[in-house]
């Protein structure tokens, strides 16, 4: 690794992203360090989450967004009393995620004009630091930006010196999944420009959260792809002095994999921590309900986020992003959103001093996972030989790293996962995964025990049956009947 980006090089940096629309103008560093310690520490999200982690409780946090500021306060005031929200976001609108603000300012204007939001999100950067702060200001508990933006300087920028104090994405999980043609070295080198943001904030006293964006594609991905790259995108960080990290995972349905596949992962990041001597990392985790295709019906819906939620508190996962009945239809009303927070505070509750009972496949799936991720990550570090943004580079351009159903150009993606019997995620295509002959083996033979119930070989048609399967009310894709 290279280390921390030098602060007079950083500091000329700032210059030219604070210039690229004028509320960048706003910002100044003291300002927002100055603002953060001002702020009460129960609306700091670091400090939170580190509380949530020592109760051993899983707290709850809804997606949320709209055009106008006022509707956005009265939307996350809402979320906040009726949805019992621990943890608020602020989701952007896509224009500001293309660092379009031109047209998230036209967003905003016919959002005015109509009386509704005419975004998917709120454009932040349009709004600039003032009303920020107005947001922190009038609800009471932590609210994080929640995007998918392969440049996020300006946002982070303006969003931070707001107030907001946690930041989601990464250079990997933000570009990948969302962009076409953004080259890795770019949203990578962006994003540690976004973690020394961070880290000179840390370097002041003011702790902003960092998470990553684990459910990638939300299709169908095998844990091991995910882990491995929360963990690179968790070292790009720290290097550049974050001091609290949230690790994501999306559910994939099967209890025992999703459980395993969330300890793995922090036992992993553990040992890779402790290897390049970062100790000093508040270390958490972050689960998502089901993000693949959702059933329409709304009573179907609840009974995938309370899957979710189940596998959250059992997995003991320290946060639980949440679905809505409306997911199938688009961005859900105020109310669904609600409803969907209610659903899983209910399940969070009543399993909090249950414990997920620790058994023999659960233990195999745990170590099959850290093997799988081990060897991605090993793979990498080795072809960057020193330099941990060349190998991430090289190790996406080798598809070491592949992530199914990806529209980026700069992934492989030749590999293709399918679910097994029991509705584990399972690869089919190993593509050039570095994987050994144990690891390919064990994949082959849970996708054959599933072919032989099924009376079918293992295919590209089982992958397009899992892909639709919940939405049709199932976990594992069944096969058409003539
Ligand atoms: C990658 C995240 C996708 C999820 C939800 C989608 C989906 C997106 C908003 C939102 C509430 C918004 N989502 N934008 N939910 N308000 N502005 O993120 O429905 O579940």
């Amino acid at each position: 690794m290279k280390g921390k980006i030098d602060l007079e090089k950083f500091l000329q940096s700032r210059k030219e992203v604070l210039a690229t629309w004028p509320t960048g103008a706003e910002v100044s560093l003291e300002d927002g360090v100055n603002y953060h310690k001002a702020l009460p520490p129960e609306k700091n999200f670091a400090v939170k989450l580190k509380k949530v982690k020592e109760e051993g409780i899983t707290a709850i946090q809804p997606r949320a967004g709209v055009a106008l500021l006022n509707e956005h306060i009265a939307l996350l005031k809402y979320l906040e009393k009726e949805g019992e929200a621990d943890f608020l976001p602020t989701t952007i609108d896509s224009y500001t995620r293309q660092n379009r603000y031109q047209e998230a300012q036209r967003g905003i204007e016919e959002s005015l004009a109509e009386g509704r939001s005419m975004l998917n999100g709120f454009p932040a950067v349009n709004y600039g630091v003032y009303p920020c702060r107005k947001i922190i200001e009038e609800v009471n508990v932590p609210v994080q930006v929640r995007h998918g933006t392969p440049d996020a300087r300006l946002l982070a920028e303006i969003t931070l010196a707001g107030g907001f104090s946690s930041f989601e994405g990464g250079g990997i999980t933000y570009n990948i999944p969302y962009a076409k043609e953004v080259p890795l070295r770019k949203s990578i080198e962006d994003w540690q420009y976004v973690d020394r943001l961070i880290g000179y904030y840390a370097e002041h006293g003011v702790l902003i959260n960092r998470e990553s964006f684990g459910p990638l594609t939300g299709t169908l991905v095998p844990p091991s792809i995910t882990i491995a790259i929360n963990i690179l995108e968790l070292l790009l960080a720290v290097e550049q002095g974050v001091k609290s990290f949230t690790l994501g995972l999306g559910q994939c349905g099967n209890l025992n994999q999703d459980v395993a596949a969330l300890h793995g992962m922090v036992e992993l990041a553990e040992e890779y921590l402790k290897r390049f001597g970062f100790q000093d990392v508040d270390l958490t985790t972050v689960f998502h309900q089901w993000m693949g295709g959702f059933p329409q019906d709304e009573a179907r819906a609840f009974a995938v986020i309370a899957w979710g939620a189940v596998a959250a508190a059992l997995a003991k996962a320290n946060k639980v992003i949440v679905k809505t009945p409306h997911e199938a239809l688009g961005v859900p009303t105020k109310e669904a959103n609600a409803q969907g927070l209610k659903t899983t505070r209910q399940i969070v509750n009543m399993l909090k001093d249950q414990r997920f009972m620790v058994n023999e496949e659960y233990l195999l799936e745990k170590e099959m996972v850290k093997k799988e991720a081990r060897a991605i990550v090993e793979r990498t570090l080795e072809l960057g030989e020193g330099d941990l943004v060349a190998g991430i580079e090289r190790a996406f351009a080798a598809g070491v790293i592949d992530v199914p159903f990806a529209p980026s150009r700069f992934n492989l993606g030749k590999i293709l996962p399918a679910r097994d019997d029991t509705g584990a995620v399972r690869i089919l295509e190993f593509g050039n995964l570095p994987f050994d002959s144990e690891i390919r083996e064990f994949h082959r033979e849970r996708l054959k025990r599933r072919g032989e119930k099924e009376g079918r070989e293992p295919s590209f048609q089982m992958v397009i049956d899992d892909i639709y399967a919940i939405g049709k009310g199932m976990l594992v894709g069944k096969p058409r009947t003539k």
